[in-house]
């Protein structure tokens, strides 16, 4: 069975991807923990994030490109700002982001999180939870400190999922709202934003630690965390900015869409991060289609456009399966100087994928169980519909997993799709060819069973979609 890369796996930075995907190695290789910022950087600009920021180094042709796309700011992508509202940094935000990634105490290359009160021996001997330690090397000139969790929702039941910091209180940990009243029983990995109190917090080594509680076996786990410190903006010191710059009239013609940004100046940046927001596979499990598609991965970026650590800082996307939009797709990118320090720039609208002869549709798995996990010969099943197989030329199955490969098999209409997908104990995003044959027009039925005595292959909400190329 052919596996077919993941948009996390088109990163351009080749590194990132050898880290992340090939080898499963710890990223301190790739991450880069030179904290060697002496001062709070600045920036000339309002103190709402929202006002314009642009390099000042826009060349001729550059400024003409500049004129051909449309610069927009938070107030002028109302409806479309779903990422911001969550928490995450906004257009002309500066920050800094501080990665843990290990030391992992209770498994490998992830770490479990156990209720306290769990009775069962397979759950007591996790306890007690590991207290972990982060370096937070300077706060002079932070606002405020978020923390990120790669966060797996757990066994079937686990809730109230809370943090401490420097052993202050514990802090509630939301579960997507988008979820309903009762996230807990959704298989799920998410991406959850907190934030931590200034007072927790000191210049130097940091503890933090977790908790949850069950009626059952009470536990989740997480494989890497990002503290995100964000600076007060102030007139003064200039930070490096830029603009990201689409192909011509922001369309892409082909498959392959290169983006580009507009530095203020480039000698300072050591890589450009490029975000879009554009409907596709949910893959953070917060039911949301339509929104900045990324998450993280060991502390860094992933599933987003794409890196680039050489100068000039542009990337190459390719847009195959990437799903026929509504509306142009927003881009903006997150530019990291010489010494870690990120600024977000304005979000450009937009680009449009110009589809002559050809069309991608995704379409949206329903009827999805809660505990959407199977093992000990269980079977369980999904839905999805096709309205139509006229001119199909390729699908895909799209889906996330944990512990996928605790021998998971993958059936449509009761034939076998795929028996290898994923990892033992870890995430995994695949899309998986479907054989067209399989295929009917109408309702679909996904099934998954496994025969595993161990943990249950899992299947994170939402459930197994599909994507369908056709041509016109
Ligand atoms: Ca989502
Ligand atoms: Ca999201």
């Amino acid at each position: 069975m052919k596996r077919i890369q993941t948009k996390s796996m088109k990163a351009v930075s080749v590194v990132l991807f050898l880290c992340i995907i090939v080898t499963s190695l710890t990223l301190v290789g790739c991450v880069n923990n030179d904290s060697s910022l002496g001062t709070a950087p600045t920036i000339s600009g309002s103190q709402n994030g929202t006002e314009t920021i642009k390099g000042n180094s826009a060349t001729e042709s550059s400024s003409k490109e500049e004129a051909s796309q449309s610069v927009v700011y938070l107030s002028d992508v109302s409806g479309r700002i779903d990422f911001f509202e969550s928490g995450h940094p906004v257009p002309g935000d500066i920050i800094k982001e501080y990665t843990w990634s290990g030391p992992y105490r209770n498994a490998a290359k992830w770490q479990r999180v156990t209720d306290p009160d769990a009775t069962r021996e397979s759950a007591v001997r996790f306890l007690p939870n590991p207290i972990n330690k982060i370096v937070i090397d300077d706060l002079k000139g932070v606002e405020k400190v978020e923390m990120i969790i790669e966060m797996w929702g757990g066994h079937n039941g686990t809730h109230s999922k809370k943090v401490k910091i420097n052993g202050n209180d514990w802090i509630d940990i939301k579960e997507p709202e988008s979820l309903g009243s009762d996230p807990q029983f959704y298989m799920k990995y998410t991406y959850p934003v907190v934030s931590i109190p200034m007072e927790q917090l000191v210049e130097g080594e940091n503890t933090f630690e977790f908790t949850c509680k069950s009626n059952a076996w009470g536990q989740w786990a997480f494989t890497g965390l990002v503290f995100r410190a964000y600076y007060y903006k102030q007139d003064g010191e200039s930070m490096v900015t830029g603009n990201v710059v689409l192909p011509k009239d922001g369309r892409a013609e082909g498959e392959e869409v290169t983006l580009a940004v507009d530095l203020s100046d480039s000698s300072k940046v050591k890589k450009v991060e490029y975000i879009g927001f554009y409907e596709d596979f949910d893959c953070d499990s917060d039911a949301i289609y339509n929104e900045w598609q990324f998450n993280y991965r060991f502390g860094n970026i992933s599933s987003h456009i794409g890196t680039s650590d050489v100068a000039p800082f542009s990337v190459t996307w390719d847009t195959t399966w990437v799903p026929d939009q509504e509306k142009p797709i927003l881009i903006l990118a997150r530019i990291t100087d010489v010494n870690d320090i990120i600024t977000i720039t304005p979000a450009v609208d937009g680009l449009t994928l110009d589809r002559k002869d050809r069309s991608v549709k995704l379409y949206k798995p329903y009827d999805v169980p809660k505990d959407f996990g199977v093992r000990a010969n269980n079977k369980k099943r999904c839905k999805v519909d096709v309205p139509d197989l006229t001119g199909m030329k390729e699908a895909r199955m799209v889906l996330a997993t944990w512990a996928g490969s605790h021998h998971g098999e993958f059936f449509i209409n009761d034939k076998l799709i795929t028996d290898n997908i994923g990892f033992s104990h870890d995430i995994s995003y695949d899309e998986i060819p479907i054989p067209l044959e399989l295929i009917l027009e109408g309702t679909n039925e996904y099934m998954v069973f496994s025969a595993t005595k161990e943990h249950d292959v899992e299947i994170m909400w939402p459930g197994i979609g599909m994507k369908v190329l056709y041509e016109k």
